[in-house]
């Protein structure tokens, strides 16, 4: 097996109490990294005012290697809240209104992704294969190439590709385009942002589309192929049976006084849909009054890029919102919205995804969404919850016995939400069945498994069609 290297923005680091604190992501990619040796590389997170940044932080932990760059106070505000977070984010999320183009954050990005490629080169080898991640590093392998990288370099996008009309609205459309094809194989969450990203490569002319998966541009080819990325399934179920009898779900219990509960858990993000969701939990509480004072909503909501305005805005805004649904419809012993800006360790959301009747997962758009996956997984088979799933979430493909709602919706929302509440138990226990045998299948390791073999070129497992590769020298 060839060594493996990764790169990807951050780098999750080894917690010193094991993997429990970990992402499975995070999980799954060291131990792909275990198996076959390898380095994972990114930003440190640290950023340095004195140029030129200094050498890489090297660490080990087993047969895998960490390299960790410092960036400039210029780098990360062109390349990373810039360009990263304030032209592709949004416009991958479906937010034009949002997007603030400047062609000095252009610049920034594709020059910090020419230092990535400076630094990632001396350490390349000649059998390893890259796996490039995220929407921060897509010209990495362009830049790769173009200083002489002739291995197998892969990509996977976590956040979702819009349709063309939004993508071109970009004025780098074409540069992006381009770079990609760089790629061997190009992975997405769903075949729909494929077919998206094929639109594009059609719109603007850019190579050919050989076959349903298979592509070539500028003399070489490629694959682009739906993976839709999962979690550790089994270990999060784990957590989720072991959580009922922790000091914190025991003080919920309580604290809930014979209450249902309905859980929403995101980062704080405008592609979250969290304003939306307490529009329709307000509205399903004014429109079904039996339901008041036998609910409360817990929306866990970490912040996050604070630095970047509209972030800063939304914290009020929900905030605010939150507290006005509260004063409106709470009384003296009963507060609809328990609105919490931290995060939680594993165990404890896995503990409280179980306590839950309904989980709320609403994102106006999302290129997967792991909190729906983690949900179904920390289920009790004897006497699951709902999940109430946006049909703009990358999982609301595969998870198809959700009850799923249009998030703009919110009257329809707020109609679902008293649906899902007084489903009976052999509905919701046929509908979880279902949904957990995807989330089983569909985990976190066969995605990482499956992208690897395609990266590597290898023979399809029985029964899965595989795209007919030839391997072009470039
Ligand atoms: P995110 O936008 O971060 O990821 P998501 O897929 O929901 O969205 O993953 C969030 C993760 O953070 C989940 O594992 C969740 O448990 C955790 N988390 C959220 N709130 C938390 C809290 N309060 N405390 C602790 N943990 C919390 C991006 C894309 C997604 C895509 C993933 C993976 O935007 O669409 O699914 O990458 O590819």
């Amino acid at each position: 097996m060839s060594r493996l290297i990764v790169v990807s923005n951050r780098v999750p680091l080894p917690a010193k109490n094991g993997a429990a604190s970990a992402g499975g992501l995070a999980v799954a990619l060291q131990s792909a990294l275990a198996a076959r040796g390898g380095l994972w590389l990114g930003w440190s997170g640290k950023i340095c005012s004195d140029e030129p940044v200094g050498p890489l932080t090297m660490l080990k932990d087993g047969n895998i290697e960490y390299a960790l760059t410092d960036l400039t106070d210029l780098d990360v505000e062109e390349y990373y809240q810039g360009f990263a977070n304030r032209v592709l984010w949004p416009i991958c999320h479906y937010r034009l209104d949002l997007a603030e183009y400047g062609r000095r954050e252009m610049t920034g990005y594709f020059r910090v992704n020419q230092f990535f490629a400076s630094r990632l080169l001396p350490l390349i080898q000649k059998d390893d294969v890259i796996w490039i991640h995220d929407y921060h590093l897509i010209p990495l392998a362009e830049e790769l190439r173009r200083q002489g990288v002739k291995n197998r370099i892969g990509f996977f996008l976590h956040i979702p590709w819009p349709a063309p009309d939004v993508f071109l609205a970009m004025p780098v459309h074409d540069e992006l385009l381009k770079s990609l094809t760089a790629y061997d194989v190009i992975g997405f969450q769903t075949r729909q942002d494929r077919e998206n990203f094929a639109a594009c490569l059609a719109r603007q002319n850019i190579g050919e589309r050989l076959g349903e998966e298979e592509f070539s541009a500028a003399g070489r080819t490629f694959i682009a192929r739906p993976y839709p990325i999962g979690i550790e399934t089994d270990e999060f179920a784990k957590l989720a049976r072991q959580a009922g009898n922790t000091t914190l779900h025991k003080r919920m219990r309580q604290s809930l006084d014979g209450k249902e509960l309905i859980i929403g858990v995101d980062r704080l993000d405008y592609s979250k849909g969290i304003t939306q969701r307490i529009d329709a939990f307000e509205t399903f509480l004014t429109r079904h009054p039996d339901y008041q004072r036998k609910v409360t909503l817990l929306q866990i909501t970490p912040k996050s890029r604070s630095e970047v305005p509209e972030y800063e805005a939304m914290q009020k805004t929900v905030a605010e919102q939150a507290g006005r649904v509260n004063g409106a419809l709470g009384t003296v012993d009963w507060v609809p919205i328990r609105y919490v800006n931290r995060s939680l360790r594993r165990p404890a959301l896995a503990g409280l995804y179980r306590m839950a009747k309904v989980a709320l997962v609403t994102p106006l758009r999302d290129g997967m969404n792991l909190v729906a996956k983690e949900f179904v997984a920390a289920q009790d088979e004897d006497d699951p919850g709902v999940l109430l799933l946006s049909r703009f979430a990358g999982a609301a493909h595969e998870l198809k016995e959700a009850m799923l709602v249009n998030p703009y919706d919110v009257e329809g929302t707020a109609d679902v939400i008293a649906r899902s509440l007084a489903m009976p138990r052999d509905e919701r226990q046929a509908r979880w069945k279902s949904m957990m045998a995807t989330v089983r299948e569909n985990n976190v390791f066969t995605w990482c498994d499956t992208f690897l073999g395609d990266l590597a070129g290898d023979e399809a497992p029985e029964g899965v069609e595989q795209p007919r590769l030839k391997r072009v020298s470039r």
